[in-house]
């Protein structure tokens, strides 16, 4: 069985960044550039915006087979069908989320340090483990991993690990070498000029660095 999702290349979402392009129009390149799953995270607007967007991006995304997932906001993930969501240290549990979208959702947890590894429970399938290096994207972002943190933590967590924040290509070989199952970025791909030839390139850069590891 082929697995359910596919971590390689995650694209998050910003609103602000995805602004003048649009989100459906910044996601369709990403796609096309390599992206393997999105998630849509927008902190400030509305849930009913949410959903709008969200629905936009299940019609585009669907088809293609790449799951979306919402960030925070299970009601919204279940509103409009969407693959799964992601939840943070202060959202409701992973297996509230379990309990509410059922069994084929695809659950991801955020992990920003030791003290959160008590969290991981059964019913999360994957951990966002971040950030790894500084980034400017996320305001109250916990302190920076850096590798040697970043690959202990990983150690200890028995589900697929995506990495977040700061990632770019120049540093995509060395996440992955840190025990990385794949990426997760926001600006690398949402503030690029050119965010199908970003997706292109750091999915390059992940291939490339798992034929060294
Ligand atoms: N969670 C931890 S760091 C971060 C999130 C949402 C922001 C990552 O953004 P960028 O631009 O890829 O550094
Ligand atoms: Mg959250």
């Amino acid at each position: 069985m082929s697995p359910r999702f596919d971590l390689s290349l995650y694209l998050v979402t910003d609103p602000d960044m995805t602004a003048q392009r649009g989100v459906v129009e910044t996601v369709a390149a990403a796609v096309a550039g390599g992206v393997t799953i999105v998630q849509l995270r927008d902190k400030t607007g509305s849930a009913r915006a949410l959903a709008a967007a969200g629905r936009a991006l299940l019609a585009q995304l669907r088809p293609l087979g790449i799951p979306l997932l919402v960030n925070d906001r299970i009601d919204v993930a279940h509103a409009i069908g969407a693959d799964g969501v992601h939840v943070g240290q202060e959202d409701l549990s992973p297996a509230a989320a379990r309990a509410i979208l059922g069994p084929r959702a695809i659950i991801g947890l955020s992990i920003t340090s030791r003290a959160d590894l008590p969290t991981l429970d059964a019913t999360v399938d994957y951990v966002g483990l971040g950030p790894l290096f500084p980034t400017g994207t996320k305001a109250d972002a916990a302190p920076a991993l850096g590798e040697t943190e970043f690959a202990a933590l990983r150690r200890r967590i028995l589900v697929p690990v995506v990495a977040i924040g700061g990632i770019t290509v120049a540093n995509t070989a060395r996440t992955i070498t840190a025990g990385a199952d794949g990426i997760a970025v926001v600006s690398a791909i949402c503030a690029a000029e050119d965010p199908r030839a970003a997706a292109a390139t750091l999915r390059a850069a992940v291939a490339a660095a798992r034929r060294r590891v």
